[in-house]
């Protein structure tokens, strides 16, 4: 496969799963062009063309567009180096699996801030730390990262979670990691020039302006 593949991501600014593939472009030095969409807008006719679940991200390689966030990620992972996926093919189905737990987890983070009743808030605050303290138990004892020192397609799953969460806990005085291990990995994952990178530069006012449009319990109850 020729490294000189136009790839293209078709993003929203705010999507946590278009997130995950420009941390794996970023992390891995790949050239690519982002477009960006608005969510909550009829898309274009292109669009739909190629995104059958009507969602991003979609990374368009050489004209043949190629969605969901995992399967963007494994396809980067499988053709461009470094390889971050571990190659023991059961640790490699273990960290696919938890990379279903992440989506999961974002899911709830995304629930929590639209929820519009404090009960709906507060049950889906507790289903995402519960998550969370899960999580933790799967970490590997050597810090940093859910591996120990190698960072790997798992913490690039996971990461556009701990972004949001740390922008949550610091407007919202709110506190989901409070398990040493897990705000170590958060540190670790928050602190690489990918993850930083992988976002608009001033992607705390544009999540928190998502925040404050969804109107939910969260943000009416400062
Ligand atoms: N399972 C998908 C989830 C992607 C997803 O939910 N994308 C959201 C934005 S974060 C989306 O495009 N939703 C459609 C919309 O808002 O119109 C993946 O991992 O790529």
């Amino acid at each position: 496969m020729s490294k000189s593949n136009k790839l293209q991501l078709v993003s929203f600014k705010v999507c946590p799963f278009a997130q995950r593939a420009a941390i794996a472009l970023q992390e891995k030095k790949i050239a690519y062009e982002t477009e960006y969409l608005v969510p909550g807008e009829d898309q274009p006719a292109w669009f739909k063309a190629i995104s059958p679940l009507g969602k991003v991200p979609v990374l368009v390689v050489d004209g043949t567009p190629v969605f969901e966030s995992a399967v963007i990620l494994e396809y980067l992972d499988e053709v461009y180096a470094p390889q971050l996926h571990p190659i023991d093919p059961l640790m490699k189905a273990r960290q696919r699996a938890w990379m279903e737990v992440a989506s999961e987890l974002l899911g709830k983070q995304y629930q929590m801030i639209v929820s519009k009743e404090q009960a709906a808030f507060e049950t889906v605050k507790q289903e995402l730390q519960a998550g969370l303290d899960r999580v933790a138990t799967a970490l590997n004892s050597e810090e940093p990262f859910f591996n120990g020192t190698q960072f790997a397609l798992v913490d690039v799953a996971f990461a556009p979670l701990f972004v949001r969460l740390s922008i949550l806990e610091k407007v919202f005085k709110l506190n989901f990691q409070s398990n040493p291990r897990l705000r170590a990995w958060s540190t670790a994952l928050l602190a690489k020039d990918s993850v930083k990178n992988s976002v608009v530069a001033n992607f705390e006012e544009v999540f928190m302006m998502f925040v404050k449009k969804s109107d939910g319990y969260l943000v009416n109850s400062l």
